[in-house]
């Protein structure tokens, strides 16, 4: 489903009709950016940014490394897919840069995180509420293109998921 949700997102400029941004709620907007904060915001300081990506990624390390050695073998790190998606598709070889056939933890944390780095659209390593408006539009843009809710109704739900 995410998959085809990007996909239309992809599409959306190749058909787009001229017609000025959707209307969005304060609420809207509101809801999405505390989804954000409550999935990134790890040190709860108010910002979600690359330090929480760091923790974040830090636990998903320490619940990974199963004989506590500060590093993954091909073994440990085959899970690492079932905790973050970006390893669903950024195999092991990639990740050890150095190529002892282990992976440390420097290693580790330099793999951008893919749904982070979809929300981050200006690269400065924090999501701001203006990204995270641009990302509700396109995606109430999406859903309303794929038959998701009516004009003239109230959709089911107005949370946005990540
Ligand atoms: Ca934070
Ligand atoms: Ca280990
Ligand atoms: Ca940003």
């Amino acid at each position: 489903m995410r998959l085809l949700i990007l996909a239309i997102i992809l599409l959306l400029p190749a058909c787009s009709r001229p017609q000025g941004p959707p209307p969005l709620k304060p609420e809207v907007l509101d809801q999405a950016y505390t989804t954000a904060l409550k999935k990134w915001d790890i040190d709860k300081d108010g910002t979600a940014d690359c330090h929480d990506l760091g923790l974040w990624r830090t636990g998903i390390f320490n619940g990974l490394d199963i004989n506590r050695d500060d590093f993954l073998d091909q073994d440990e790190f085959a899970s690492a897919a079932w905790a973050d998606v970006t390893f669903q598709i950024v195999q092991f070889d990639v990740v050890d840069r150095s190529g002892d056939n282990l992976i440390s933890r420097p290693e580790f944390a330099r793999v951008n995180n893919s749904d982070f780095g979809r929300l981050d659209d200006n690269g400065n390593c924090t999501i701001e509420r203006a990204e995270l408006e641009n990302w509700v539009r396109e995606k109430m843009r999406a859903d309303r293109r794929a038959g998701v809710g009516r004009k003239d109704k109230k959709p089911k739900s107005d949370r946005p998921r990540f």
